[in-house]
């Protein structure tokens, strides 16, 4: 078994594109992971199921920053040892990355020795290219962001500006990265690939930053002596974000040992995170990166934040919704769903307890759950449970599903992941009206309409089959158990088979139960 990939299914793809490399951020392991991380590592997915659906050569990456100063006071509250602290949660992510489906093929951890030993090797790299220089620095420095700030960017009564807590007088001697030499060539980068940073917004914002002039960064901590030893300089720790960002970079070189990872993936094709990190991502890592000589990362895409009562939900701000529970009650893909539909990609969205068991009740159960199952039951009733053979009658309807496939692929490739799943949903929509339309139970009692009724039960099935391969990469098991029920292969989801007619003939259909039972609202407030 590939070392550290959560699933093994996706093996069975034929795997012909082009090689498509996909990272989430590794997440801080100082609390337990909530939402909005789930959040994260399920858009990832979605993107990269879809890339594996089309054929592409995917690689999907997400792991856990340990290092530095939040972590260790993080692992000192907890009366623990950092490292022990950090398996401890590191393993609350990756059990994350399981309950959610998450088919990454490997899961980083920043304190696995060979990324730290090659972490060693790039900074010392650029301090051998003249990149790093010593100096002394004072600024205030916000632990939950691990990151300086200028005192006309703080929040009032010198708070951070995203935490809301005080920042604290940090003043030392370090390493430092000649950031401000990057300016002009991280500028050019912008102009010449003008969608690098997705949406526009966060572009122009990350623009703006590098326009106004760059400080040089501090890359490393006298204080701390919990990270990677400063090559040349053992009394000084690696700053946390440099350690963090290479992780990028670190996991081909032994996430599959044998394997030239680097040649077969570098440069990432996606790099997905919300906008509190942009900086770190659209100017000090493509600087980086410049400086050790390595191609930038083909697109950064920045989406927006969960709210809970108007306020980003973080582990700082105390306001977080744990997944575990939801996933227990509703189901994995109950949660996916709605976070893709619900969440525009790029935008903040507000996480609702309501808003979930209202598309739970009224789109999963009933519109999809609900539509499978009369439409095997009247197969069942009215044809032994075989599907009957395409009579050819549905030509119109075939080509408005091939048409719906398209604006589905289009939809993914400009990132549109709600989109997406609207389009796809109107399939689902269109063939509950198919269902009233046609009337199956009126056309049962006269045997003359025997060949209309055939028409329809294939075309309530073929489209079901059709609307499985289109939300499959958002709600796998459950249009993996339809596929099943329909009597089709379950593991057949390639959308070239998202064509009428591609799927198996005259299948035996396998009534299962509801594929989204029904959940009494009053247990899931808990
Ligand atoms: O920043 N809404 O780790 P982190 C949406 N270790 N996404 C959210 C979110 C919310 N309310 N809260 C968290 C770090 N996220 C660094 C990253 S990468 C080299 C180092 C997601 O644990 C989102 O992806 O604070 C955000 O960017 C990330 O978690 C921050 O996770």
């Amino acid at each position: 078994m590939r070392s550290g990939r959560a699933v093994d299914l996706l093996d069975c793809f034929t795997v012909t594109g082009a090689p498509f490399y996909i990272t989430t951020p590794i997440y801080y392991v100082n609390a337990d992971p909530h939402i909005g991380h789930a959040y994260t590592t399920i858009m990832a997915d979605i993107i990269a199921r879809h890339h594996r659906q089309r054929g592409d050569d995917v690689f999907f990456l997400t792991g856990t920053d340990e290092h530095g100063a939040k972590i260790a006071q993080s692992a000192e509250r907890a009366s623990r040892a950092p490292k022990d602290h950090a398996d401890a949660l590191s393993q609350r992510f990756r059990d994350l990355g399981g309950v959610l489906n998450s088919t990454h093929d490997f899961f980083i951890r920043t304190t696995d020795p060979e990324h730290e030993a090659a972490v060693a090797r790039i900074v010392a790299g650029l301090h051998d290219s003249g990149d790093v220089y010593r100096d002394s620095y004072g600024g205030w420095y916000c632990t939950a962001c691990e990151a300086f700030y200028n005192e006309g960017d703080l929040a009032d009564g010198r708070r951070c500006p995203i935490h809301t807590t005080p920042v604290d007088w940090l003043e030392e001697e370090n390493w430092f990265f000649r950031l401000s030499a990057y300016r002009d060539r991280l500028l050019a980068h912008y102009d010449a690939h003008p969608d690098w940073v997705l949406p526009a917004a966060r572009r122009n914002e990350a623009r703006r930053m590098i326009e106004a002039g760059l400080d040089d960064l501090s890359i490393s901590r006298a204080q701390i002596a919990w990270g990677v030893p400063v090559p040349w300089d053992p009394e000084q720790t690696i700053y946390v974000w440099i350690d963090a960002l290479l992780n990028y970079r670190t996991a081909l070189d032994y996430a599959r040992p044998g394997e030239d990872l680097v040649a077969r993936y570098w440069p990432p094709s996606l790099q997905i995170m919300a906008k509190d990190i942009l900086k770190f991502h659209a100017v000090i890592w493509p600087a980086m990166l410049l400086a050790a000589g390595l191609e930038l990362p083909e697109r950064l895409m920045i989406h927006g934040y969960l709210l809970k009562g108007g306020e980003k939900m973080s582990k700082t701000l105390g306001n977080v919704v744990d997944p575990f529970p939801f996933i227990e009650r509703y189901g994995i893909d109950a949660l996916r769903y709605y976070l893709a539909r619900e969440v525009r990609f790029g935008e903040d969205g507000t996480f609702t307890a309501e808003g979930f068991e209202q598309r739970y009740a009224g789109e999963l159960a009933n519109e999809l759950g609900n539509l499978l199952n009369r439409t095997v039951n009247m197969i069942g009733r009215y044809r032994d449970g075989v599907v009957p053979a395409d009579r050819g009658a549905d030509g119109a309807l075939a080509a408005e599903v091939a048409a719906t496939v398209d604006a589905v692929r289009a939809a993914h490739e400009a990132l549109d992941i709600s989109r997406a799943m609207d389009e796809a949903w109107a399939l689902v929509r269109r063939i509950n009206r198919l269902a009233e339309e046609r009337a199956p139970w009126a056309l049962a009692k006269d045997p003359e309409r025997a060949g209309e009724l055939d028409q329809a039960l294939f075309s309530l099935a073929e489209g079901l089959r059709i609307a499985a391969l289109l939300v499959w990469s958002v709600i796998p098991g459950s249009a993996e158990r339809l596929l099943s029920a329909l009597g089709q292969d379950p593991a057949a989801v390639a959308l070239d088979d998202a064509r009428w007619g591609a799927g198996r003939a005259e299948a035996r259909t396998a009534p299962i139960p509801p594929l989204f039972p029904r959940v009494e609202p009053e247990e899931a407030e808990a």
